[in-house]
């Protein structure tokens, strides 16, 4: 066992919510199971109120889901937790969640919060529950269909070829960009079958059948 996970070193708690729906849940647990790193799960409904908001503002500022504890740090935003895993529990000691390359490294950032500022009506039309649940079709918007064109376009243009991770060897944006391209498979919507076989490569990864594990569906 790494040094700072000894019996000394501050435990590691991740919260969740009960729906098990949220992308940004699945960022962080697929984070701390790629980091193989032992964690406590807690889980909390929401939206959250009175004593136990109060309580997550005053410690993680922002009351959302998820959130890391590690000790005395509070932190919550999927992108901060991962990249507070990345940093307090760095390579060659732990895996790597982020890309060595620098270069590599700002564009697996890109394409995350590309993802997570974009594609709005995508996501209003294709839910996770779709992902994580049974598929419940719901009619394209015409935003929605030129947003799944878009994510068609980006993606291809990270994985010019059949490989089945953006840099080569497996990121954290890769479990974020397999999730947003599930969203069309789960539905069998258009996308080119490289983008397909790339997401269901992703998605058989141990640290997302981890996350699997916790539906309700037990799919
Ligand atoms: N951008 C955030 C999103 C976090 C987020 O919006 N979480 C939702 C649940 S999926 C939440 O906590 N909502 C409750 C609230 O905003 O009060 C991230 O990447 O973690």
């Amino acid at each position: 066992m790494a040094a700072e996970m000894s019996e000394l070193a501050p435990q590691l708690t991740l919260y969740a919510e009960p729906s098990w729906q949220s992308p940004w849940v699945f960022h962080a647990l697929v984070a701390l199971e790629e980091k193989q790193l032992p964690y406590k799960l807690e889980v909390v409904s929401l939206p959250m109120t009175g004593a136990r908001r109060a309580g997550f503002e005053r410690r993680a500022v922002l009351a959302k889901i998820p959130a890391l504890v590690h000790g005395e740090v509070w932190i919550t935003e999927s992108l901060a937790i991962s990249e507070y895993l990345a940093e307090t529990f760095p390579t060659p000691g732990h895996p790597r969640l982020f890309p060595a390359d620098l270069a590599d490294r700002a564009r697996a950032r890109q394409i995350m919060l590309f993802l997570r500022t974009s594609l709005f009506a995508l996501r209003e039309a294709r839910p996770t529950s779709s992902v994580f649940g049974r598929p419940s079709p719901k009619p394209m918007s015409d935003a929605a269909r030129a947003e799944a064109a878009e994510l068609e376009r980006v993606a291809l243009a990270v994985l010019p070829d059949d490989r089945t991770a953006m840099f080569g060897t497996w990121c954290i944006a890769d479990a974020d960009l397999a999730l947003a391209l599930m969203r069309l498979v789960a539905h069998q919507d258009p996308l080119d079958q490289r983008l397909v076989n790339y997401a269901l490569a992703q998605f058989q990864r141990s640290s997302v059948r981890r996350f699997f594990a916790h539906l309700p569906t037990g799919r």
